[in-house]
């Protein structure tokens, strides 16, 4: 059979395959291969009356905080005012997880505290031109563009303390929202039991229990990685330099899509803005 592994505790698996969860246990063989988290693919199979682990599928992607495979999207949730919008905190969750080969999905909450003087529309604007999904919500809202979002898909919450993350879970679903309530009590004693990240199915989806890029650590990101990954500067024209770090080359064409406007000028800043605090760890650091 195959499944996807939603929850470990010790050697226990919890493996979700069509409609059910199992109980099982990982072979030897496979412990070794590679240790099993949660999110990744398996086959399993029924050995003397217990579930057993035969294989692990190849991981799409990989979060090592919290442990978690194949994430499809990561919702980047920052609030439009207390605390204040912060493009440069969005843009540098967003490099972080396209990094890690995840979509990046912008939630902006508290949408009903705005007066007419915000501009955040232009924010919202500038993210939609670039083709990053962007969802307003706030009180009152009956996340419906939230749950589609949510649905068939993998997904971890990132985003600063106070935004609204919590708000969001409660409305999705009560139960969920008293789960990770207790987590962050338990976090916030410093109690040290271990830590052990699960899946929950919220609103026809699997959402990770614990939020993710929480440390905004550049220095063990490749640069040259990071460039390929940012959807913004995907474009077709080409520089003149192969390895072109769209700095201060000539004939860029990233920079030429800036002053044109094709590209997003914020996104270029806070890129640049990143480059010096990337490549700082030494080979045997990672
Ligand atoms: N008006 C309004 N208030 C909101 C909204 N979302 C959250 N709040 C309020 O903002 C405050 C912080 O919300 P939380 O949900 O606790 O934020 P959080 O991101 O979970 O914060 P941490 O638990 O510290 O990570 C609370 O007082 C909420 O009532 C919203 O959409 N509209
Ligand atoms: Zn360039």
């Amino acid at each position: 059979m195959k499944g996807k592994i939603i929850k470990i505790v010790s050697n226990q698996y919890t493996v979700y395959s069509e409609g059910k969860a199992y109980d099982s246990l990982a072979m030897g063989k496979v412990r070794l291969q590679d240790k099993p988290i949660v999110g990744d693919e398996v086959e399993f199979e029924l050995i003397d009356e217990k579930y057993c682990i035969q294989k692990i599928l190849e991981r799409r992607n990989q979060m090592i905080r919290p442990a978690i495979s194949n994430v499809d999207q990561a919702i980047i949730v920052m609030s439009a005012v207390e605390p204040e919008f912060s493009n440069v905190l969005v843009d540098r969750l967003i490099f972080l997880i396209s990094y890690n080969d995840i979509e990046p999905v912008i939630v902006i909450t508290k949408m009903d505290l705005i007066d007419e003087s915000n501009n955040i529309d232009e924010y919202i604007e500038d993210y939609r031109r670039s083709g990053y999904k962007v969802i307003c919500t706030g009180f009152g809202d009956e996340l419906i563009k939230l749950k589609e979002v949510l649905k068939d898909k993998v997904t971890v919450l990132a985003g600063q303390s106070g935004v609204g993350k919590s708000s969001l879970l409660n409305r999705l679903d009560k139960s969920f929202a008293l789960h990770t309530q207790e987590i962050s009590r338990a976090l916030g004693r410093g109690k040290h039991t271990t830590r052990h990240t699960e899946l929950y199915q919220v609103a026809g989806g699997w959402l990770a229990d614990t939020p993710g890029f929480s440390s905004l650590d550049f220095s063990w990101i490749d640069s040259k990685v990071l460039i390929e990954k940012i959807k913004d500067f995907k474009i077709a024209e080409s520089c003149r330099f192969n390895d072109c770090q769209h700095i201060n080359e000539p004939d860029c064409a990233i920079k030429k899509g800036v002053e044109y406007g094709n590209i997003s000028s914020l996104r270029y800043k806070n890129y640049l803005d990143v480059v010096p605090l990337c490549n700082q760890r030494k080979e045997w650091e990672l």
